[in-house]
């Protein structure tokens, strides 16, 4: 292979390893990345042409039910040691400033910002990867102990937009900058516009803002005065109550629920507790296309594994009703089963 067609990752690589990850056969897929790199093609280009688009792949089979949770963990598990091999195969030197990388609260998909870390590694800088739902306080406290030029914050669920805010003031009272990223931001990182805090689309984006100070710190103030109206707050207090409510609505209107095993129970309550804080962030970011982008995705994964759509419109229909002193979440409500009724 010549050095310039090598820069690339071919597309029959791609196909190969993502063969890989189907059979779960974690040492061909980090002899695949591995002989990538001897062929020429940079790291940088392994982790984000090759393990991050085969990650995302694997979420999209998952979410058409051609892949069960379990397949879905052995490769992501095999992403996340296939990324050790390849940084450990290039052994980068740390020439910059120390950048802190870590999930917000909550928030378990580490391995995006695992990428963007290996990324920052890989361009000289001295990274302390924090992995997975770091609370904000022992943040800030790693953040007092250790002198960070930047933070970069993880976010891959909307819903977890409200304590992405606090943690990104808790760290901005430390007077570290702070840049974001991650598909909870929105494709476009239209919230994190509304929360006032640099974003990157990309580890390279990433990177790039990091290496530029000036930029990761002069970011327009925040968009949320409508917070004034406490709807949020009140919304999140009676959290238990709408998802009790919203179970006992199921079961008086649907008799299969009434019938389920407690497994099925479980999930249903996990799927009302999303919907209400799908509802409570896209209140707290004042879009509802927070909202309607979630039902659309819950009612396709919920059809594709035979439960009704109905399932998500009754739920919605009932908060409406239970929610309406609250106008911002009623017309946030009304566009979601608008949304659903296409
Ligand atoms: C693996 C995975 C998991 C694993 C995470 C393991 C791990 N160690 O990371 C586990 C099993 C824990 C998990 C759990 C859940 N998951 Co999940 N998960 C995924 C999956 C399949 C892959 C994520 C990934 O690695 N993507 C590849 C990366 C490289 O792509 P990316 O995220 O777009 O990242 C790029 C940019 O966004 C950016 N970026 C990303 N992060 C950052 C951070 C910074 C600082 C910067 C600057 C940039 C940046 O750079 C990256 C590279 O260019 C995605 C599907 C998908 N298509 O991504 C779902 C997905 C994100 N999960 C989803 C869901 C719903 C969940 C659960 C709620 C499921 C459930 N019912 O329990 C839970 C929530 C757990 C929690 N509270 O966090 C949904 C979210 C849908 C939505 N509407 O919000 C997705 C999209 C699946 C789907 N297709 O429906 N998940």
């Amino acid at each position: 292979m010549t050095a310039a067609a090598a820069a690339v990752v071919p597309s029959e690589a791609y196909a190969g390893y993502l063969d890989c990850l189907t059979d779960a056969d974690e040492f061909a897929a980090t002899e695949m990345a591995i002989d990538l790199l001897d062929a020429g093609v940079p790291a940088e280009r392994v982790l984000l042409d090759l393990v991050a688009p085969a990650q995302a792949e694997v979420g999209e089979r998952w979410a058409r039910n051609e892949w069960s949770v379990a397949q879905e963990h052995a490769a992501t598990h095999i992403s996340e040691q296939v990324i050790a091999a390849v940084v450990a195969h290039v052994k980068p030197a740390s020439t910059r400033g120390r950048v802190v990388v870590a999930c917000m609260d909550g928030e378990w998909h580490a391995l995006p910002p695992r990428l963007v870390a290996e990324v920052l590694r890989l361009r000289g800088w001295q990274v302390t990867f924090l992995g997975a739902s770091v609370p904000a306080a022992h943040l800030v406290s790693y953040l007092h102990r250790h002198d960070a030029h930047a933070v970069a914050l993880a976010c891959a669920l909307p819903m977890r937009l409200p304590h992405a805010h606090r943690m990104i003031e808790a760290c901005r009272r430390s007077d570290v900058p702070v840049v974001v990223g991650g598909r909870g931001f929105g494709a476009d990182g239209r919230w994190a516009r509304r929360l006032g805090v640099a974003w990157a689309p990309d580890a390279p984006a990433a990177a790039e803002l990091i290496a530029d100070e000036r930029a990761l710190r002069a970011v327009p103030p925040a968009q949320l005065a409508h917070l004034a109206d406490d709807e949020y707050t009140s919304l999140v207090r009676r959290r238990a109550e709408l998802i009790d409510s919203g179970l006992a609505r199921l079961r008086e209107r649907v008799p299969a629920v009434r019938a389920y095993t407690p497994a099925q129970v479980d999930a249903t309550v996990s799927d009302l507790g999303h919907i209400v804080d799908f509802l409570a962030a896209a209140v707290y970011v004042d879009d509802a296309s927070l909202f309607t982008e979630f039902v659309e995705w819950l009612a396709e994964i919920l059809v594709s594994r035979g439960v009704p759509a109905g399932a998500v419109a009754l739920p919605l229909e009932h908060y409406a009703v239970a929610l309406r002193d609250f106008p911002r979440a009623e017309r946030v409500l009304a566009q979601g089963r608008a949304a659903i009724r296409h």
